[in-house]
Parts: C-alpha cells; structure tokens; sequence
C-alpha cells in the first residue's frame, strides 16, 4: 500500500493512533499536503458517509473516522496555517444551531488563516443569538457551516436574526457544507457560497477586495 492508501484505510479504521503517523510519513515522503488532504483524508470521509448511508458504519464508526480525520489535520494544520502575518481581515466561523459537524468549518478556519485571516470560531450548534452577539464585537465576514439538510433552515434563521439586529449591511456573509447550493445561499440572502475550503478564501479574499 502506498502512503495515500494507508492514511485512507486508516481513517475507515477509525484508527486514530496511527494517522498522524501516516500523514507525517507522507508529508516527509514530499506528496503534496493538498494531496493528502484531498486524495487520501477528504476521500475516507466521504467512504465513511457512503458506508454510513448503506447500514455499514453507525454513529460510533462514523464518530472514530471523525476523531482519526481530526487527529490528521492536526499534522496538516502547521503547513496551511502561516502564522506571524498582519491579518487582512476578521471573519466569525461557526456550524449553525443544532450542527454538531465541525471538520469541514476546521479546514476552513486553517485555509483562512493561511491566506491571512484572523478568525474567532464559535464552535458547533452556534445559536443565531450567538452568532449576533459575535457580529456586535465587529467583523468583515460571516462563514456558517451546515452538513445536515435539517439544519439549513438554521442558516437561513441566522441570517434574519442578523438583519433584524440591523447588522446585514455590517457584514458579509459567506454559507457553504455538503447540502449547501449556490441556489440556495441565493435563495436565503447570503453573499456568497464556497463549496470547499479552498473556494471560501477565494471569495472571502473577494470582499476584502
Ligand atoms: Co454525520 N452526517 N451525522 N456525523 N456525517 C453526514 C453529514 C451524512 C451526509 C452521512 C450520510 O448519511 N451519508 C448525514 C447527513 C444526511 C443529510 O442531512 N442529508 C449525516 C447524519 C445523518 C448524521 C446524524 C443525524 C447521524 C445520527 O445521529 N443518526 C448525526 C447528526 C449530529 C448533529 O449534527 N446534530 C451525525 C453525526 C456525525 C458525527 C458526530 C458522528 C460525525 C461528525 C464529527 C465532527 O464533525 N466532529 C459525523 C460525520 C463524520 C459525518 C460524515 C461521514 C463526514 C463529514 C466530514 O467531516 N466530511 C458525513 C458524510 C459526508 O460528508 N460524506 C456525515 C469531511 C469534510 C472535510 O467535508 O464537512 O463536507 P465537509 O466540508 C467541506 C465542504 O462541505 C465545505 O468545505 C469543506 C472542506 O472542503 N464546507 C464549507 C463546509 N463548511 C463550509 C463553510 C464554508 C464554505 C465551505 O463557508 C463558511
């Protein structure tokens, strides 16, 4: 097996003691850390929900690949972070009310910060109130993250829960998870939509312009 196929394989396992190991055995290997991520880390998730959605893997197994995939990025995260860089800019993170999903929001928060943003993540299950009470502290940019069809309505929750504070015109907002659509960010008064981590900096780079 190559370092690709046992980061993969590792991460089905939910073996969350030796990914870390293997991703650093690949990164010294010289394979591209967007490489990694995509072809190896990205891939066993998405094996992990199919695997869920056939009645193969429970919440449990599905639990222990998210632990492995978390205990991985904590080796990326150094190479997609820079640190000591004048930030262009404050962006506000969180995955709506009743989300519990956060990898896909964490790799977000890491390729932001490499690009040079300085982000407060409010973590998981974030309440529109929350999210308001953020805004209030100042901010360019809202991200919410969504990975669940029954949560969407929350994004959009937390966007009328912005304007009726009067703080739409405050900041921008950027939507974007599995179930998401441009359509959809459209349809519920976002300013933008990114469909992956490397997408959200090019349009959150889009509005400091
Ligand atoms: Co859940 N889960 N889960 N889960 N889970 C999904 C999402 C699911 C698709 C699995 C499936 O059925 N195939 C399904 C949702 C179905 C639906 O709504 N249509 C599902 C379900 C049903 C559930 C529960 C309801 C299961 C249950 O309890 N019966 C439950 C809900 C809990 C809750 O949130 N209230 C649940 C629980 C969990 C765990 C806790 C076990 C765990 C999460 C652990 C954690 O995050 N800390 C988990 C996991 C791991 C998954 C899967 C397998 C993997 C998600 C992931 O991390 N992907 C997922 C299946 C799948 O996605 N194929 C599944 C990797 C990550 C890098 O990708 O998050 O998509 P992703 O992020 C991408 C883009 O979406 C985008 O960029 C990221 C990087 O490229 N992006 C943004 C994300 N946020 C963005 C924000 C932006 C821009 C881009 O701007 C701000």
């Amino acid at each position: 097996m190559d370092y690709l196929d046992n980061i993969y394989e590792a991460i089905l396992d939910g073996d969350m003691g030796i990914v870390p190991t293997n991703v650093q055995s690949a990164i010294d290997a010289g394979i591209p850390v967007s490489k990694i991520l995509i072809e190896s880390m990205i891939a066993a998730m998405e094996e992990v929900g199919r695997l869920f959605q056939e009645g193969e893997y429970f919440v449990p197994e599905m639990l222990l690949a998210a632990h492995s995939m978390k205990a991985g990025l904590s080796v990326l995260q150094p190479h997609l972070v820079n640190t000591g860089v004048e930030p262009i800019g404050k962006i506000i993170l969180g995955s709506v009310d009743g989300d519990m999903h956060d990898i896909g929001k964490n790799l977000v928060a890491m390729m932001l910060e490499g690009a040079g943003f300085k982000i407060v993540d409010l973590g998981t299950d974030v309440s529109a109130a929350e999210f308001v009470e953020a805004i209030k502290e100042g901010a360019d940019i809202l991200g919410l993250s969504a990975l669940l069809t029954t949560t969407l309505p929350s994004m959009e929750s937390t966007i009328q829960a912005i304007e009726i504070e009067g703080l739409r015109e405050d900041i921008k907002i950027i939507v974007g998870g599995a179930p998401v659509t441009a359509e959809y960010a459209h349809q519920i008064g976002a300013d933008g939509y990114a469909k992956d981590a490397s997408q959200a900096v090019k349009v959150a780079k889009s509005f400091i312009n």
